[in-house]
C-alpha cells in the first residue's frame, strides 16, 4: 500500500515572488467607482488577492520557463509545435493537434466547421465564449445538463452529468442531423466547476453514436475533473490521471483547449482531432483567423511552456494540492454559515449571491454587487457568475435569468498561500456581516457581446 499523503501541501516551494499592492478603503471605493462597480474593469495594480480567474494566471515552474529559453521561433514547423503535438496525443489521445492562441480560437473554428444555420448544439450547461460563437454560427444552445447541476446546494457528485432523457427528447424533436454535435464541458465552469463522471461520458457516446452525432469536448479543466473520477467514482480509485484522462477523451471525436487553466501557461490552447476532413478544414481555417497551422497564434516558446504544462498538470500531487487548497476555503466558509456551490468545485469557490442578498431581486445583479462589496471591503478581486454574465436571449432580446446567481473566487495554480486564502475567507465573513446594508445596482452600460467583460454599473 503505497503511502497516502493526508494533507493538500503543495508540492513545490517558491523560487520568485512578485510583491501586492496594499490599498485603503478610500482608495478601493474611487477604483471600484471608476470601474463601473465591474471587477473586470479595475487596474491589476489596485487589487490585493486576485480571484478573478484561473485563466492565464499560473505561475509556471522553473521547467517551463526553461523551456521558454527553448523556444524555436521558425516561422513554419517549430520544433516546439512538434513537442506539443507529441504531448497531445500521449496525454488526450487525440490523433490531430491544431494550436490556437487560447481556447475561444478553437471554439470558433470547430464552431464555424460544423454548425449549419438552424443546428442545435446542446450541452451539459452553456459556457460564455463557447455559446456566443455557436450563435455566431447560427447555431441554437440548448442546456441538457441534469436539473441537480442548477441547484446551488444539491450534493450529487457528479453535477455536471448530461440528463440522457432531456438529449434523447431533443433527438426525437429536431432529428439527430439538426444537431451539429454535443459539447461536454469537463468540469462544468459555470455549474461551480462540477465534474462529469465516467459512466455518463460512456453512455452520452453510446446515444450520440447511435444517432451519428459528434461530441466535442471542451477540455479545459478535464485534468481536473479526472482527478474528481478518481476520487468519486467507483474502479478508478487506483487508475492514473493520464489513464482517466485518456479514457475520458475516448468518447469524443475533438476537444477544444484553453491551455490557460490544466496546463500551468498565461497564454495558449488548441483544437485535437480525430477525424482527417475535419482536421483538414481546421488547418484551413487556422491560417485565416490564428496563424499558420504550426503556431496558431502562439510563440514557440508559448507551446514549448504548454507542452512542459501537460506533464506537470497531470500528476495527481500537483492535483491534490490543487483542489486541495479550494476545498480548504469552501470548507471554511461553510463551517462560517456563508452560502456557496456544493459540493466544492475544481478551480474556485462560488458564493451564492441569491441566498446571500435574498433582498435583491437578479434585476438587482446580486452578484456584480457582491463582487463590488467584496474588493471594497479587502481589495480581493472576484466575478460575476450571473445574469449579467448570462447575458440576453438573441431572439426575444430578454436576459436570460439563470438559477444560479453566483461569485466566483477562482484560485490560480500556485500562485497563493494558505494565508492569503485565510485573509479571504476573513473577508466575505466581514462582508457576509454587512449583507443588509446592501441596495443592489443598475446597469447603465451593456456592451453588444460578452457584457460582463465591460459593461458598467452604478449604485441603487
Ligand atoms: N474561461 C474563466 O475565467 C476566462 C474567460 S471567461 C471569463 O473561467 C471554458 C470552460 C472556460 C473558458 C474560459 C473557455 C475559453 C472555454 N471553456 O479564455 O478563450 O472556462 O482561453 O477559453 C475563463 P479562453
Amino acid at each position: 500500500m503505497p503511502f497516502q499523503r493526508r494533507s493538500w501541501a503543495e508540492p513545490f516551494k517558491i523560487k520568485v515572488v512578485e510583491p501586492l499592492t496594499m490599498t485603503t478603503r478610500e482608495e478601493r471605493e474611487k477604483h471600484i467607482t471608476e470601474a463601473g462597480y465591474n471587477t473586470f474593469l479595475l487596474k491589476s495594480k489596485d487589487v490585493y488577492i486576485d480571484l478573478l480567474t484561473d485563466s492565464g494566471t499560473n505561475a509556471m515552474s522553473d521547467n517551463q520557463w526553461a523551456g521558454m529559453m527553448m523556444g524555436d521561433e521558425a516561422y513554419a514547423g517549430s520544433v516546439n509545435y512538434y513537442h506539443l503535438e507529441e504531448k497531445v496525443q500521449e496525454f488526450y489521445g487525440y490523433k490531430f493537434l491544431v494550436p490556437t492562441h487560447q481556447g475561444r480560437g478553437a471554439e470558433h473554428i470547430i464552431s464555424k466547421i460544423l454548425i449549419k444555420p438552424g443546428d442545435y448544439v446542446p450541452g451539459n450547461m452553456y459556457f460564455t465564449t463557447t455559446r456566443l460563437h455557436q450563435e455566431l454560427n447560427g447555431g441554437k444552445f440548448v442546456d441538457i445538463i441534469i436539473d441537480e447541476a442548477h441547484d446551488s446546494q444539491n450534493l450529487h457528485p457528479f453535477k455536471g452529468n448530461v440528463d440522457l432523457q432531456k438529449l434523447e427528447n431533443l433527438i426525437t424533436k429536431v432529428g439527430g442531423k439538426k444537431i451539429a454535435y454535443v459539447t461536454i464541458g469537463a468540469t462544468v465552469n459555470m455549474a461551480g466547476g462540477q465534474p462529469i463522471s465516467m459512466e455518463n461520458l460512456r453512455q452520452v457516446r453510446a446515444l450520440t453514436s447511435k444517432h451519428g452525432i459528434k461530441v466535442v469536448l471542451d477540455a479545459t479543466r478535464a485534468m481536473e475533473n479526472a482527478y474528481f473520477i478518481k476520487r468519486r467514482e467507483k474502479g478508478y480509485e487506483n487508475k492514473s490521471i493520464k489513464e482517466i484522462l485518456l479514457e475520458i477523451c475516448s468518447y469524443s471525436d475533438a476537444a477544444t483547449m484553453s491551455g490557460k487553466k490544466d496546463l500551468l501557461v498565461n497564454i495558449g490552447g488548441f483544437l485535437a482531432l480525430n477525424d482527417n476532413d475535419v482536421f483538414e478544414e481546421a488547418r484551413n481555417m487556422v491560417v485565416v483567423y490564428e496563424g499558420l497551422h504550426t503556431y496558431g497564434g502562439l510563440a514557440g516558446r508559448d507551446m514549448e511552456a504548454m507542452a512542459r504544462g501537460i506533464v506537470e498538470a497531470c500528476q495527481v500531487d500537483h492535483l491534490q494540492a490543487r483542489i486541495g487548497q479550494i476545498e480548504y476555503v469552501g470548507n471554511r466558509l461553510i463551517e462560517l454559515g456563508i452560502p456557496i456551490v456544493r459540493p466544492i468545485g475544481g478551480h474556485a469557490i462560488f458564493l451564492d449571491a441569491k441566498q446571500f442578498y435574498p433582498h435583491l431581486e437578479q434585476l438587482k445583479f446580486p452578484a456584480q454587487t457582491l463582487a463590488a462589496e467584496l474588493y471594497l471591503d479587502s481589495g480581493i478581486r472576484s466575478m460575476e457568475r450571473g445574469i449579467v454574465s448570462a447575458g440576453r436571449n438573441k431572439e426575444t432580446g430578454d436576459h436570460y435569468y439563470p438559477k444560479l446567481e453566483l461569485v466566483r473566487l477562482t484560485f490560480p495554480r500556485r500562485v497563493y498561500t494558505q494565508a492569503h486564502c485565510d485573509v479571504t475567507v476573513e473577508s466575505v465573513y466581514e462582508v457576509f456581516q454587512n449583507r443588509n446594508n446592501v441596495r443592489g445596482l443598475k446597469m447603465v452600460y451593456e456592451p453588444k457581446y460578452l457584457r460582463f467583460f465591460q459593461a458598467r454599473f452604478d449604485k441603487l
